[in-house]
């Protein structure tokens, strides 16, 4: 009897429900092939992609195949959107959700069951898997303002976090040291905001076109991945007043910057020319993107007197909803009382009391991304040579071992849209170095925004993470090898 590939729950983030049953174990034949529901065609061929991967075998799709996806009913049962089940006999595998966003998750699930690469025959653990998130946003965000990253590189930044269901990139677009998205009519922007020379040190030109941007949500959302723009202000927009002088209060240019100080720029919310340029800005950056979010940034608006700061917003934040969106901005938007669906995205380290907590009792949705926890650009121990450590050392339990619902007295269960872990990319100079400081950590947080509470423990997460090294290995991507795990 051959040995089984792996056990039905070795997955993360870990299911709902997990009933393996060890007589019902699946031998995958060696003339496999595909069936599906005639609108999950989209599934179908990226299970069959898996297959010709782990099997080095063709896969047709046809009818009869003993790998079934079947998308059953539009009625969920009050379900979420991504609930799926997975259920493996000795005659078939299947696949079944209400949507195709369930069906994917559970591609995803079956992915880890299956080998990356062929390496003989393929035993299948047998049961049932019946999972559901315990949050709808689970995220990740990537700074593509300090250091740019391309669409090669975000693509395959894509691929890797949605096998651990993260389904939302939120990316920083625009800083102090660049401006990263092509806007039309304010073309300086690029030319000046992503040339050479712009980034941390000079050392990350580039920016994305608006066809490149639009590309790259299109190739999220074909994973279940929401593209969540971000344009960063009052604050964080020295890249745009180099470009455009009369964003400046007295209207003088000023240098680029590429040291990585915070809090020394802002928008002049007395000038109407701020109000013109926001709103060219968010009009484009909406109509670019499908998904309901715009992040309009907030953070660290250090120059901006607190009265400026709410005038500045309070004019701003209404703009989302006019070009469709939903607001989302860092915590210290909730100075100001929010649109009704606007979101604060809270990342301090320690309780205080910044409005989110009244925003939450007024019926606001929050999400979730204390520094010392989530962040991402944190070193994992001192001896870490990419990083900061302003919110201390984030080691892979730490990530792990919290709870989101547990962080801000009156943000509970029923206030949080959900969890994200950004990456600050200061440090970073290349696609590998931004592999090293998000995985395995981003693991760790898929696994806090999916599974239940109760259902979390830090030593089965070690476990399964040690086992999942090897799958991040076969995709050539550059995971920190954590003491704190035993790597397989
Ligand atoms: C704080 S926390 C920032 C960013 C920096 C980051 C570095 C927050 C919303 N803003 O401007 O890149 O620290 O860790």
């Amino acid at each position: 009897m051959q040995a089984l590939t792996r056990q039905l729950g070795d997955v993360i983030p870990l299911p709902v429900s997990v009933r393996p049953d060890p007589a019902a174990n699946f031998r995958v034949p060696s003339d496999l092939s595909v069936s599906a529901s005639p609108e999950a065609a989209d599934i179908a061929e990226q299970l069959a992609e898996l297959l010709r991967r782990a099997t080095g075998r063709p896969v047709p799709i046809g009818s009869g195949g003993s790998f079934r996806v079947l998308l059953e009913g539009a009625d969920r049962n009050g379900k979420p959107p991504e609930a799926y089940g997975l259920e493996i006999t000795p005659e078939s595998v299947t696949l079944r959700a209400p949507s195709n966003q369930g069906l994917f998750a559970a591609l995803q699930t079956l992915r880890q069951l299956l080998p990356e690469r062929p390496a003989g025959e393929i035993v299948l653990p047998g049961g049932r898997i019946d999972d559901e998130p315990r949050f709808a946003y689970r995220g990740t965000m990537l700074d593509i303002a300090r250091h740019f990253f391309g669409p090669a590189e975000i693509k395959s930044h894509i691929d890797a976090i949605a096998q651990l269901k993260i389904n939302h990139l939120h990316l920083h677009l625009t800083d102090d040291q660049g401006w990263r998205l092509e806007i039309p009519g304010r073309p300086r922007l690029t030319e000046i905001g992503g040339g050479p020379g712009t980034g941390v040190d000079g050392a990350g030109p580039g920016f994305l076109t608006a066809a490149e941007y639009a590309d790259l949500v299109a190739y999220a959302a074909a994973r279940y991945v929401t593209i969540v723009p971000e344009i960063d202000m009052p604050g964080h927009v020295n890249a745009a007043q180099v470009a455009y002088p009369e964003l400046t209060a007295d209207g003088q240019p000023v240098p680029p910057r590429t040291d990585a100080e915070v809090g020394y720029s802002s928008l002049a919310a007395g000038k109407e020319e701020t109000y013109a340029f926001v709103e060219d800005v968010v009009r484009a950056v909406a109509a670019l993107t499908p998904g309901p979010y715009l992040h309009i940034g907030g953070d660290e608006a250090f120059s901006t007197p607190p009265e400026d700061y709410r005038v500045f917003l309070r004019r701003v934040l209404p703009l989302a909803g006019k070009y469709g969106k939903r607001a989302i901005g860092w915590h210290e938007i909730a100075a100001v009382e929010l649109p009704p669906t606007a979101i604060p995205q809270y990342w301090r380290i320690e309780p205080a009391d910044d409005g989110v907590a009244r925003a939450a009792a007024a019926g606001h949705q929050v999400i979730m991304s204390p520094a010392d926890r989530s962040y991402l650009d944190m070193k994992y121990d001192k001896d870490t040579p990419l990083g900061l450590d302003w919110a201390g050392l984030v080691g892979v339990e730490r990530c792990y071992d919290w709870d989101p619902a547990d962080r801000l007295p009156g943000v509970g269960e029923e206030s949080l849209l959900g969890v994200e872990a950004p990456l600050w990319s200061e440090t970073v100079r290349s696609l590998a170095d931004v592999q090293f400081l998000v995985f395995p950590r981003l693991a760790a947080i898929a696994e806090v925004g999916w599974t239940p509470r109760a259902d979390r423990e830090w030593r089965s997460f070690r476990r399964r993470l040690g086992g999942y090294g090897p799958r991040w290995t076969a995709q050539g991507i550059n995971y920190y090898r954590s003491a704190e795990i035993d790597w397989a």
